[in-house]
């Protein structure tokens, strides 16, 4: 970009992008390597009780957070859960929440759905997960003067930066879940969230357990999902 495209602008500084072209031969080897990494992904619901070993999570969160988003206003909070009262704590409401829904919330449609998931109210993985992270929307943002600001594209971004963080914890080696017990506002009053932060996902994180199960499901083939132009 010309340097006296914006220089009655006045405000934005920018850089030289640093970016590795790729060979195409390195390109096709790389697009397949992350492919069948990120394949192997599968939603995990029995983990080990074993600590997660020290960094990992802060890099994780570290390149979740390098999601684009609306206006670079990163609008999320990553809670990290390891005090054992505060799972306890977090079973104990999500459970109540979860038996409402499948006693009474559910519509059949839905129950059947899940049918193949084996799913149920009961959520052992709360308290048994070495970890969970709580991904929080900031629906607005606050000013150094305590201001709202607005934020943009909020749903969007923290979609995205939770498909990253489940990637990279997927690469590091560690099992997921991306949880959504509904309603999740009782994560807001434990985890004393401000008035802004609005749960958006509850992600157990851990190693998967030795015996851990999950459902044979296939995914759709590239023909089902894509259409080409
Ligand atoms: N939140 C409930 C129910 C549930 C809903 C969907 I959509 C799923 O893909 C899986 C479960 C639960 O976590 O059990």
């Amino acid at each position: 970009m010309s340097s006296t495209v914006n220089s009655t602008e006045g405000e934005e500084r920018f850089v030289p992008l640093q970016f590795d072209s790729l060979e195409p031969a390195e390109m096709s080897r790389r697009a397949k390597e992350f492919y069948e990494t990120i394949d192997s992904r599968r939603s995990v619901r029995f983990f080990e009780d074993k600590p997660i070993p020290e960094g990992v999570l802060e890099d994780c969160i570290r390149a979740a957070s390098s999601a684009p988003s609306g206006a670079h206003r990163q609008p999320w909070t990553f809670a990290v859960v390891r005090d054992p009262a505060i799972k306890k704590e977090i079973r104990l409401a999500a459970e109540a929440e979860e038996r409402e829904t499948y006693e009474n919330r559910l519509t059949d449609e839905w129950r059947e759905a899940l049918r193949p998931l084996g799913t149920d109210w009961h959520k052992p993985f709360l308290e048994i997960a070495p970890a969970l992270i709580v991904v929080f929307r900031k629906a607005w943002g606050v000013d150094e003067n305590g201001e709202r600001q607005t934020n943009y594209y909020t749903q969007e971004s923290v979609g995205i930066a939770s498909g990253f963080l489940l990637a990279a914890l997927h690469s590091a080696g560690l099992g997921t879940l991306t949880h959504t017990p509904s309603p999740m506002g009782f994560l807001s009053r434990v985890l004393e969230r401000p008035e802004n932060e609005k749960a958006y996902l509850l992600i157990p994180v851990g190693y998967p357990a030795a015996d851990c199960e999950v459902p044979d499901l296939q995914r759709k083939p590239l023909d089902e999902v894509s259409v080409w132009y």
